[in-house]
């Protein structure tokens, strides 16, 4: 049976629910935030998830404003360098490991009790030219992939590792590299198998991007496991970063990731970011909230992904501008730290 409104109960709610003020978020005035929970660790962990993290880069750690939202232990429970566990910074010559700024990035997540991500040991991307452009014959560049990543994976003990970084094009193929060339698949095997051997506690992960949803990618990404599980080499993870862009995030996100764990293994979003054209505007900022709380509801829904973590929580260090001019804001903080409609996107898909 309905009720009847009364007009006096309308006139007296609409202009109310209308006239409350979006936070402005940013000088140009566009909403922001309006949720009071103070961290979306406590809240992911709350509802059963490991983890919610972000990725941090070294030169962003002399901004005190932004590392005290990184230290928050509420905020982020989990912590990804963006860079400084890569090959050209933890093996710039061959044999000679510097440690010093991934360091700085793994104190920051163990000094504080939090889950650090090595992120990675191998990737077409960032590999210093004595790895490119040696020459290496197969038996080489095998003994170079085994001591790179055993010893990096040694170095930070007991970590989640992204071992295999981004091994296929958008068409489901192998991405040619140093290593694809030199070694075919077997690279993926010996990579992981050295991680396994320097670390038999760390979970090693394989990680890309556009496996988010079902299509071709994501088919190529379930036969590799599947065939690496065949030949017992150990794979426990694989990682869809979610670089998505405001209004597409995959519709079949849950479902694939239902069909990742199928195979045995767990998956956690490790590189999420949702950008837009510049410039923001209040509409776009509420979509990206949508989309933010759609890609926390699919891992929320599912039992085996495992956690969540940010490239970076504000827009001030994004990735985005310098890689896609004209886009950016794609970030749950704004340039100037203040939360966004987006924080609380991820609040309500928890
Ligand atoms: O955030 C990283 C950026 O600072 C680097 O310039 C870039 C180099 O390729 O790598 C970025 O991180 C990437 C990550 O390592 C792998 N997935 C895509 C990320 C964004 O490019």
């Amino acid at each position: 049976m309905s009720v009847p409104v009364s007009m006096a109960t309308l006139v007296f709610f609409l202009p109310l629910a209308a006239s409350v003020p979006a936070t402005p978020s940013s000088s140009a005035g566009l909403p922001g935030s309006t949720s009071t929970v103070a961290g979306l660790n406590a809240v992911a962990q709350a509802a059963g998830k490991l983890y919610f993290g972000t990725a941090t880069d070294n030169p962003e750690l002399t901004d005190t404003a932004y590392v005290a939202i990184l230290n928050d232990n509420e905020q982020f429970g989990q912590i990804t360098a963006a860079n400084s566990m890569k090959w050209d910074a933890t093996e710039p010559e061959q044999g000679v490991f510097t440690f010093a700024q991934g360091d700085q990035i793994a104190e920051l997540a163990t000094n504080n009790g939090r889950l650090l991500r090595g992120h990675n040991c191998v990737w077409d991307q960032q590999l210093p030219a004595w790895v490119t452009a040696g020459n290496f014959n197969a038996a080489e560049l095998t003994s170079i992939v085994q001591n790179h990543c055993g010893t990096v994976v040694g170095h930070y003990k007991g970590q989640v590792w992204d071992v295999v970084n981004e091994p296929f094009n958008d068409d489901g193929t192998f991405t040619s590299d140093v290593f694809f060339d030199t070694l075919g698949t077997n690279y993926i095997n010996i990579a992981l198998e050295a991680a396994r051997a320097a670390d038999p506690n760390a979970k090693l992960y394989i990680n890309d991007f556009n496996i988010e949803g079902t299509g071709v990618k994501a088919t190529a990404m379930k036969n590799l496991v599947t065939s690496l599980k065949s030949q017992g080499v150990p794979i426990d993870g694989v990682g869809f970063e979610s670089h998505f862009i405001v209004g597409e995030v995959p519709s079949t996100l849950q479902q694939n990731m239902e069909e990742f764990i199928a195979l045995g293994i767990e998956v956690a979003i490790t590189e999420l970011d949702v950008r837009m054209t510049l410039p923001e505007t209040a509409a776009l900022l509420e979509q990206q909230k949508n989309d933010y709380q759609t890609v926390i509801t699919a891992c929320q829904a599912v039992e085996g992904c495992v956690g969540i973590t940010i490239w970076d929580f504000t827009d001030k260090f994004s990735w985005v501008p310098g890689a896609f001019p004209g886009q950016g804001a794609a970030c749950p903080w704004d340039a100037n730290l203040v939360k966004k409609p987006a924080f609380d996107g991820i609040v309500a898909g928890f």
